[in-house]
């Protein structure tokens, strides 16, 4: 039995016909590159839709950067909340960038040589985001607070976010299936984060397909949320989860090694409030 649109039965995605028309091109080329099938990364990349990448950050260099995260993030003079209806949610650091020495060195080259062949050529930051979730009262069960329901997000196939955890995430860690469990969800009964039906909720909340990227210091995740279906895990009642999150979109031209300096601000996280949806 199938549900749902012609986009999602076709492609097994949530990213609609357009954007899946537009760069399924480029997403191909790279998958067949030969610098994919030389790294054991790109091809996890490729073929699970996320790579954990265990010891990719220096451990001083992450562990500055969280000594100054942590003096701010609970400092309202400084962050923004969403403006939900729902009490201390999540908060982010105001212009991350500028507050947290050290922050664009996350992007190793290392890192950036994997997002350079997966985008197929050149790419950009769209934004750098530091944000902190907390526990969330079981009242909220089913509310999307923090993209905490199942879904995939909209873009070019070829889009990718990379995550640098501030700690341990436990079950605050961002949890994924991989892009054939998500195909088969996608195919049999997913409308939208609320509205999954059928077959589709049973295959969503299978665990032996969900991968929780639980994170640690040093480590980090490079994932595709276009491929994967993904949500926030909630942390345990009385905890927190902090993450630093690049989101990366495929470019005409590479990456500037001043990218950093040129990065407009984040029109969505500035002033007091988290202005628009942005997970
Ligand atoms: O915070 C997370 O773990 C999930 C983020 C998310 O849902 C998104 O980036 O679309």
């Amino acid at each position: 039995m199938v549900f749902g649109t012609p986009s999602r039965l076709i492609f097994g995605n949530d990213v609609g016909l357009a954007s899946n028309l537009r760069t399924s091109g480029s997403l191909r080329r790279s998958r067949r590159s030969p610098a994919t099938a030389a790294s054991p990364e790109l091809s996890q990349l490729h073929e699970q839709g996320f790579v954990v990448l265990p010891a990719e950050v220096p451990g001083d260099a992450v562990a500055r950067i969280q000594e100054r995260y942590l003096e701010l993030i609970e400092d309202p003079a400084c962050t923004a909340t969403p403006g939900t209806d729902v009490p201390e949610a999540s908060r982010y650091l105001v212009d991350p960038l500028g507050r947290l020495p050290g922050l664009a060195d996350l992007l190793t080259p290392h890192v950036r040589d994997l997002i350079s062949t997966y985008c197929d050529g050149g790419f950009k930051v769209l934004s750098v985001r530091a944000w902190r979730n907390h526990a969330l009262d079981a009242s909220w069960a089913g509310r999307d607070v923090y993209g905490n329901l199942w879904h995939n997000d909209e873009g070019a196939l070829t889009g990718l976010r990379f995550f640098v955890p501030l700690g341990d995430s436990g079950p605050g860690g961002l949890q994924m299936h991989d892009i054939a469990a998500t195909r088969r969800v996608m195919r049999t009964g997913f409308f939208r984060r609320q509205l999954i039906c059928g077959p589709a909720r049973r295959l969503a909340e299978d665990p032996t397909t969900i991968t929780t990227f639980t994170g640690g210091l040093g480590s980090a995740c490079l994932w595709n949320p276009q491929l994967t279906l993904h949500r926030a895990g909630t942390p345990a009642p009385g905890t927190h989860r902090d993450m630093i999150q690049f989101w990366i979109a495929p470019a005409r031209q590479a990456l500037s090694d001043d990218w950093a300096s040129q990065m407009p601000p984040d029109t969505a996280v500035c002033g007091d409030q988290v202005l628009q949806q942005v997970t």
